[in-house]
C-alpha cells in the first residue's frame, strides 16, 4: 500500500513538472568533423516561464542562440534566456532561434536520436524544471525535415 502511495506521488510529481509542451523537436545532421549543429523545436508553456539552458550528451557545450543581421551578414549569437508566452508557440527554427550543439563528441547522422534536456525557469515563482526531449536527426540534404520544416538551404 506504502509503495502504490509512492508511486502515485511520483506520477502526480512528474505530470506537474511536463509545464511545457515540446513538438517536432530535430537536429541537424552533420558531416564528419563537424563540430557544432542546431536543435530546432517547438515550445508551447500555459504559464509564463524562460527556456535558461539546456544539455545532450552528445555535445559538450549546449546554449541557446539566436540570430540577428550585423551590417547585412546574419549572425548567430548565445543569448541568456528565451521567454515563452503563455499558449503561444515559440518556434525555434533554422534561421531563428535554436539551440546550439557545440563540440559535439561523435558525427549526428539521419535516424540517431539525440536526448536533449531543457531546463525552464517559472517566470514567478523562479522555480526551475528540466523536459526531457528525444530529437531525431534529419541528415543534411535529406530534404525537409519532420513536419516541412526542413535543414537551413539559406541562413
Ligand atoms: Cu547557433
Amino acid at each position: 500500500m506504502k509503495l502504490i502511495a509512492l508511486s502515485l506521488c511520483l506520477l502526480a510529481a512528474s505530470l506537474a513538472q511536463a509545464q511545457v509542451t515540446i513538438k517536432d523537436a530535430w537536429v541537424r545532421g552533420t558531416v564528419p568533423q563537424q563540430k557544432a549543429s542546431g536543435a530546432f523545436m517547438q515550445l508551447t508553456s500555459e504559464k509564463d516561464v524562460r527556456l535558461v539552458a539546456a544539455q545532450s550528451p552528445v555535445a559538450n557545450v549546449v546554449e541557446i542562440h539566436e540570430m540577428v543581421m550585423d551590417k547585412d551578414v546574419m549572425k548567430m549569437r548565445q543569448i541568456a534566456g528565451l521567454d515563452l508566452v503563455p499558449g503561444r508557440v515559440l518556434e525555434l527554427k533554422p534561421g531563428g532561434y535554436h539551440v546550439m550543439l557545440i563540440d559535439l563528441k561523435a558525427q549526428l547522422k539521419g535516424g540517431d536520436f539525440v536526448p536533449i534536456t531543457l531546463t525552464f525557469e517559472d517566470t514567478r515563482t523562479k522555480t526551475r524544471f528540466m523536459q526531457d526531449v528525444s530529437a531525431p536527426v534529419v541528415a543534411l540534404g535529406a530534404g525537409n525535415g519532420p513536419a516541412g520544416k526542413g535543414p537551413m538551404s539559406k541562413p
